[in-house]
C-alpha cells in the first residue's frame, strides 16, 4: 500500500532517531543479505541512525530503562512507530539484537560512513556525533533512498587535530591502535576514562557534540567492555 511513498519519518525524527534511509533488499550484495535471514515477504531494510543531541534529549525525558538504555529506547520507539504508522506491516528489528551486523558496512552503503583516522565514521555535517540505532527488515514498499552525498572532512583537515590530540598516540601510522588506545584508557585516572579527548578535538560537526553526560554514559559502557575482555582474557593491559 506504500508502493513507492517516502518512508514517514517524521515520528522517528522528533523521537531523535533521525537519520533514515531505505534499502530494497534485492539492490544488497550478497555478503550483506546472507547476515540477515531474509523471510519470505521481507521487501526492505530500514537503516535507522541518530545524529546530534536530540536522541539523548528523549531519552532523559522518557526515562533510562533497561541494561543499555539507548537500545532499550530505539527499540521501544522503533515498535511504536511500526504500531501508530505502519499497522499493517510485518518487521523484525535485526538490530538491537544479538546477531552480528557490521553496521559501519551498511552505513558506508548509504553514504553515512566516512572513515577516519578515528576508525568512527567522520562526515562533514554530523562530524562524528552519529551512530546507528536500528536495523529493520519489512514486507514494506517504500522508495528507496538515494545515497547520500555526504563526504568525509578529513582530506582537507589542516593538520588532523584529532591525531595529536591522542595521548596514547594510537591514531598515529595511519592505522588506529585499539590496544594502546585501551590500554590508555584503563590507567588509573586516565583522562580517557569517559571521553576521547581526539574525538573532542575534531572540529567536524562540532555543534552536534553530544551532552557530557552522554558521553560519559557512552564511554564508560565501552570501557566497561574493553575492561571485560582484558579480564577474560585474563591479560595484563599496563604491561603489553
Ligand atoms: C566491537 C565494537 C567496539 C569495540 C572494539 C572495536 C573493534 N573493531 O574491535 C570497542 C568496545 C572498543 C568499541 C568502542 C567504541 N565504539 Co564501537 N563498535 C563495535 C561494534 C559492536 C562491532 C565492530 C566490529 O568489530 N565489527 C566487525 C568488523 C568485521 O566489521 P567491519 O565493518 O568490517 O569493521 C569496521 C569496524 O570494526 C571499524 N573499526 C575497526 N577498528 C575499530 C576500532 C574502533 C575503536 C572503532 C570504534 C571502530 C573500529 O572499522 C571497520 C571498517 O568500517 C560496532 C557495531 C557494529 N555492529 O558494527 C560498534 C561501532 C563501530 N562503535 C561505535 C562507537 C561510537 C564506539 C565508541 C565511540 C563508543 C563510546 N562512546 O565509547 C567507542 C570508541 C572507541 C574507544 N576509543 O573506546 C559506533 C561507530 C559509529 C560511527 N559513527 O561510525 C558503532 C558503529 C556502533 C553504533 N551503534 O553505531 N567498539
Ligand atoms: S580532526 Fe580532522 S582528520 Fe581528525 S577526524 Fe576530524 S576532520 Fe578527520
Ligand atoms: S580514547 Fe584517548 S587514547 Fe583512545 S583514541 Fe581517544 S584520545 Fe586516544
Amino acid at each position: 500500500m506504500n508502493k513507492g511513498a517516502a518512508l514517514p519519518g517524521g515520528f522517528l525524527d522528533e523521537a531523535g532517531l533521525n537519520r533514515q534511509h531505505v534499502f530494497a533488499l534485492d539492490s544488497l550484495p550478497a555478503a550483506v543479505l546472507a547476515a540477515l535471514d531474509i523471510q519470505p515477504g521481507e521487501r526492505q531494510l530500514i537503516l535507522i541512525g541518530h545524529g546530534g543531541r536530540r536522541l539523548w534529549e528523549r531519552l532523559q525525558a522518557s526515562g533510562m530503562t533497561g541494561d543499555d538504555p539507548i537500545d532499550d529506547y530505539s527499540t521501544r520507539t522503533v515498535r511504536h512507530w511500526f504500531a501508530r504508522e505502519l499497522p499493517e506491516h510485518r518487521f523484525r528489528i535485526l538490530f538491537p539484537g544479538t546477531r552480528p551486523i557490521g553496521l559501519q558496512a551498511l552505513g558506508a552503503l548509504a553514504g553515512w560512513h566516512q572513515p577516519s583516522p578515528l576508525m568512527i565514521g567522520v562526515d562533514a555535517e554530523w562530524g562524528s556525533w552519529y551512530a546507528y540505532r536500528a536495523v529493520v527488515v519489512a514486507d514494506t514498499d517504500f522508495a528507496p533512498s538515494p545515497r547520500h552525498a555526504g563526504h568525509s572532512p578529513c582530506p582537507t583537515c589542516p593538520d588532523a587535530p584529532c591525531i595529536r590530540a591522542c595521548p596514547a598516540g594510537a591514531l598515529q601510522g595511519g592505522r588506529f591502535d585499539l590496544e594502546a588506545c585501551s590500554r590508555y584508557r584503563l590507567r588509573p585516572d586516565s583522562p580517557c576514562a569517559e571521553g576521547c579527548l581526539a574525538r573532542q578535538a575534531c572540529p567536524a560537526g562540532s555543534e552536534h557534540r553530544y551532552d557530557d553526560a552522554q558521553i560519559r554514559h557512552s564511554y564508560a559502557r565501552s570501557l566497561a567492555v574493553i575492561r571485560q575482555y582484558y579480564a577474560t582474557e585474563n591479560r595484563t593491559p599496563e604491561r603489553r
